[in-house]
């Protein structure tokens, strides 16, 4: 984390992240707070650059915020909710003008969300001339969105549930810096369009309805407490394996939530097999999948090229993408 700038214009950039231990499921949805912990590491190439300006108080022009996501003026409750929270913790009626750019498809299960709501949280706070502490921070994007609490921070991460009804104990923390580590990420895409599914919804009806939630919710500190040890052993397989089961124990409690979740298109069965495959041939990589159809295969930084080459040539990936492992939220100049 950089010093925060402050005034009343800030601009900061956010990584995305992605989930090695899953979260899905809220145990306070007004405070959006997980019902279960996960782990992350958060990703260099997908990144959300955001831009909060404040008029001085609510009463010298408009009364509204304004939300331009990509462009496009954009309705977004969550954005107000933590525009709210800063101005009541700076104690000014301001309205803000918030521009935000990601550099990937947004919507698609890359977690735009994440890097998004990490970076107005910074944006916001700083702009409202607050100097946050970094836990601060990750509780007020959690706010925004349960993941992007998570891409406060660079590296490997961890996102506590916690147990307090405020949510004061509910934000993430570092397990373990970037470089001490090293890491890739080849992101499969095997389709551009945002999700018809948002996850917010998704993972109330999972908790209403799938048979599974119970055992996904009791399975989960067994879970976190196995992938801290991987990533403490720098135990390669050990993460992958996990990972992989994570995953898969995720799109098992979607594909039974009534009505079901079915994420996953042709391109991508077909590049969890290719990393299968990878893997017989002795090449050490394993995938992950979010609320979306694209695959994420983690592999050594020396692998990434065949990696690469074998998702790309793969039916149904239209592009693939790489990253090493990101820093957390940053203030950049405005
Ligand atoms: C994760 N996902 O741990 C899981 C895995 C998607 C699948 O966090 O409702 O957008 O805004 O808190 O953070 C996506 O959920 O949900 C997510 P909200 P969010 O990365």
């Amino acid at each position: 984390m950089d010093t925060p700038i402050g005034g009343t214009t800030a601009v900061a950039r956010a990584h995305s992240n992605i989930a090695l231990v899953k979260y899905w499921g809220k145990r306070d949805e007004v405070r959006n707070i997980p019902a279960v912990g996960s782990i992350s590491i958060t990703l260099e190439a997908l990144s959300t650059t955001t831009h909060v300006s404040f008029t001085p108080d609510a009463s010298e022009g408009r009364d509204q915020d304004e939300f331009w996501l990509n462009g496009q003026l954009t309705l977004a409750p969550r954005v107000n909710r933590v525009l709210d929270l800063v101005r009541e913790r700076a104690g000014f009626t301001g309205r803000a003008t918030v521009t935000s750019t990601n550099d990937f498809p947004t919507g698609a299960g890359l977690a735009s969300s994440a890097s998004g709501f990490a970076a107005l949280a910074l944006a916001a706070s700083s702009a409202a001339g607050l100097d946050l502490r970094p836990r601060e921070l990750s509780i007020l994007a959690r706010n925004g969105s349960g993941s992007a609490a998570r891409s406060i921070f660079g590296g490997y991460v961890e996102m506590h549930t916690g147990h307090l009804d405020d949510g004061s104990d509910a934000f993430a923390e570092p397990v373990l810096d970037g470089a001490a580590w090293p890491l890739s990420v080849v992101v499969a895409i095997t389709d551009h369009e945002a999700k018809t599914v948002s996850s917010t919804h998704g993972m109330a009806g999972s908790r209403a309805s799938s048979p599974f939630y119970p055992a996904w919710v009791d399975t989960g500190e067994q879970d976190l407490a196995e992938m801290r040890s991987a990533i403490t052993d720098r135990d390669f397989p050990k993460l992958g394996e996990l990972a992989e089961h994570s995953c898969l124990k995720l799109h098992a409690l979607m594909l039974t939530s009534r009505p079901p979740l079915i994420y996953w298109n042709a391109g991508t069965v077909a590049a969890m097999h290719t990393v299968r495959a990878l893997r017989d041939s002795g090449v050490a990589v394993y995938f992950t999948i979010d609320a979306g159809p694209q695959v994420k295969a983690l592999c050594a930084p020396q692998d990434v090229a065949v990696v690469a080459e074998a998702l790309a040539a793969t039916p149904g990936v239209r592009e693939t993408r790489t990253s090493a492992l990101g820093r957390g939220a940053y203030l950049m100049a405005s």
